[in-house]
Order: C-alpha cells, then sequence, then structure tokens
C-alpha cells in the first residue's frame, strides 16, 4: 500500500473522520557541511523521502497523535507540555510550542503521522517531521504562516525542545525544495536561489552505513562551541567580522587559538569556499570539479572537522579510485549515517554490488542503498 493511503487509513480508523494531509520531505546536501550555524553556505535539495501527517481538528484541549512507524500513541495537553527527551513527540510538541510562543491560538487537533525517510540515516527525519507539523498546523487552523517563518519555527523547536543548536539547512531544505534543484542557501542572510541540478550521465547515490555513533548529538553542540570561539577571537582583532567567512587563512594563522579550535575553523573557511567552488563547477557542467571538491569536502571533515567515522571514512576511501564515481564523502552532521556519490548511472548496480560485499566483510552488516534526485518542498497530498 502507498504510504499515503496507509497513513489516511489508519486516521479514519484511529479517529473516524477525514484528514487534511500534507508532507515535508527529507533533504541530502551536495556540499557544505557544518556551515549553516556558521552564517555560511549551502547547497541542500529535498528528496522523495517524506514524513506525511494527517490531521483535523478535535473539540478538545488535546494533541491526540499516533506513529505509524513506532506503532504508539501520545496525547498531550495543549495548555501544559515538555519535551520528552528521546521520544519522537518531543519534536511535534516543540513546533506546538514556537507556534503557541509566535502567538498561534492551536486548537485541539488529532494526527497520524508516518514516513519513509530511514531514521538516523542523516536525511532529516525529525526536521521533516518538524516541518510536516508546521505546514499541517498552519494550513488546519489557517494561520497563513509564510513558509521562511515555518522554517525557522521547526529550528527553535529543534533547539528548544531537541537539545541540538542545529542550523537552518535541513528545515529550510523540506518546506523551500524545488523538484530538480537545489538551493545554494547564504544562511547568514538567508537569500537563496533555486539552483538547476543536471548531473547528465550521473547520479546521486547515498550509501548508508547503518550507524548513528552515539556521541553525535553532543558533538555537534561541541563543535558549534568551537567555531563560536573561533568568531570571538578573530573579533578581537577586527570588530566587523561577524562569521567564519569573514576570516581569511592568513588572519587564522594569526589568531591565539586552541589546537581543535583552529582546525575546526580552517574546515569551515574552506568548505565555505568549496561550496561557492562547486556552484561554478556546475554551472559550467563541470561535474569533475564538482566531485573533487566533494571529496576534499570529506578529508576535511574527516581531518580537520572530525566529525566523520570508520564506516564512512571505509565508503569513501572504497570508492575513491573507482572511475564510475566522480565524488563521494560523508553527508549531514556525522558520525553515522549517509555518504553521498556521484555516480555513472551504467554503474550503480556494479558499485551496489562491489561496497555491499566489502561493507559486509568488514563490518558484518550490509549498507543501504537510496538513489535521490531533487524534489519539490513541504505540500499538500
Ligand atoms: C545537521 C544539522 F541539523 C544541520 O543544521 C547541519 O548543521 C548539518 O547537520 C551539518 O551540515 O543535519
Amino acid at each position: 500500500m502507498q504510504l499515503k493511503e496507509q497513513i489516511l487509513n489508519t486516521f479514519k480508523t484511529t479517529f473516524g473522520k477525514d484528514p487534511l494531509i500534507v508532507y515535508s520531505p527529507g533533504r541530502i546536501n551536495l556540499i557544505g557541511e557544518h556551515t549553516d550555524y556558521n552564517g555560511g553556505f549551502v547547497l541542500p535539495a529535498a528528496i522523495d523521502k517524506k514524513m506525511i501527517v494527517a490531521i483535523a481538528e478535535n473539540q478538545s484541549e488535546q494533541g491526540k497523535i499516533y506513529s505509524v512507524d513506532f506503532e504508539e500513541e501520545f496525547a498531550f495537553d495543549l495548555s501544559s507540555f515538555s519535551p520528552k527527551p528521546g521520544h519522537w513527540a518531543t519534536y511535534i510538541m516543540g513546533v506546538v510550542a514556537q507556534l503557541q510562543q509566535a502567538g498561534y491560538q492551536v486548537k485541539g487537533f488529532d494526527m497520524v503521522f508516518g514516513g519513509d525517510i530511514p531514521v538516523g540515516a542523516g536525511l532529516s527525519s525529525s526536521a521533516a517531521l518538524e516541518c510536516a507539523t508546521g505546514y499541517a498546523l498552519s494550513t488546519l487552523f489557517d494561520f497563513q504562516i509564510p513558509k521562511t517563518s515555518l522554517v525557522h519555527y521547526a529550528q527553535k523547536a529543534e533547539h528548544t525542545f531537541a537539545g541540538v543548536m542545529c542550523g537552518i539547512m535541513d528545515q529550510f531544505a523540506s518546506v523551500m525544495g524545488k523538484k530538480d534543484h537545489a538551493i545554494r542557501l547564504d544562511c547568514r542572510s538567508l537569500d537563496f536561489e533555486y539552483f538547476p541540478i543536471a548531473l547528465g550521465d550521473y547520479q546521486l547515490l547515498l550509501i548508508d552505513t547503518k550507524v548513528k555513533h552515539s556521541l553525535a548529538d553532543s558533538a555537534y553542540n561541541t563543535r558549534r562551541k568551537e567555531c563560536e570561539a573561533g568568531v570571538l577571537a578573530a573579533q578581537k582583532v577586527n570588530p566587523e567580522i561577524q562569521d567564519l567567512r569573514d576570516v581569511s587563512l592568513e588572519l587564522l594563522a594569526q589568531l591565539d587559538l586552541d589546537a581543535n579550535v583552529r582546525l575546526r575553523c580552517k574546515y569551515i573557511i574552506e568548505e565555505n569556499q568549496r561550496v561557492i567552488d562547486s556552484c561554478i563547477a556546475l554551472e559550467n557542467g563541470d561535474l569533475a570539479r564538482f566531485g573533487q571538491k566533494v571529496y576534499e569536502s570529506h578529508f576535511g571533515l574527516s581531518n580537520e572537522f572530525e566529525v566523520s567515522c570508520e564506516e564512512l571514512d571505509f565508503l569513501v576511501d572504497l570508492v575513491k579510485d573507482k572511475q564510475a564515481i566522480l565524488g563521494a564523502r560523508m553527508m549531514g552532521g556525522g558520525f553515522g549515517g549517509c555518504t553521498i556519490n556521484i555516480v555513472h548511472k551504467d554503474e550503480v548496480s556494479q558499485v551496489k554490488k562491489e561496497v555491499s560485499q566489502a561493507y559486509e566483510e568488514k563490518f558484518g552488516r550490509f549498507p543501504e542503498f537510496y538513489l535521490v534526485s531533487p524534489e519539490e518542498g513541504s505540500g499538500t497530498l
């Protein structure tokens, strides 16, 4: 059964009425990793894996929710609720809290949700749930919230309820995505441009390590603090500096910094430049150069920003000399999840076969593969 039908049927059986159905997708990121919370540049896209929300008003003072994937219900009073760390309802309640704080009167609602974004794969299933919730509530109660504001409420929900000080990229891509385009986003000004992705004979293949190491969230927040320390040091020399993109490598070399902070900052400064270079390469149809930037990005993420892991490094090392693959790197926050690979379309099956075998031999489990292409952001189904 199609996901939409499954969710619709579950809603009807659980709540006995017809719902509004909306969705928000997961995302990929072509290049520009960990640059978003540094006021830098990113190049993400929404994908055809999504979180679907069915929703209708109820006459109570509660949000009543059923998760199809977890086969579990959850209800909370709209006038009094707090985060439940590690529980899926945290993301939904986080968005409700943001809307309430912004003055929107969220009334009682029934909701069923489910999706096909693999959880923990670095494809932003949590951002998709937040965005789908915001979009669903806004549509149901006719709040008419602009899409860019929904992006902010979803990000704030992650900060305040899930406790991860994420940047804006995931929620932006989920809400604002456009078919066949990536989003070239300036995370400082939030100026963005839809950037056509025409890969010709190549396709984007994600390879899922099927691991998510437990340090992911805490290390994420630490990286953010390390970058902030770099900015503070640079501002002492030049108060005009706002973000690491305003810092040159020459200035960085002069700053008195902890060795880790220096490495993290170097990576961010160079990754911002790689996004700019990649866009030029893509505009020129120079996929080989784009691929080279993608490999360089992985090198930096692994050795300088230190957010990779054994499984991700293995997958990138494994493909890096293959003719059929122009570029590969870990994608998203890191410490597990997927690599993104630019693979010749005629070689996809062969690459899958070889990678599966080598990965299984090394780690005793098989990776998962997803062929992806840019799709539309949040919408009604
Ligand atoms: C996670 C975060 F949620 C994003 O904001 C971004 O920082 C990404 O990691 C790394 O680029 O997905």
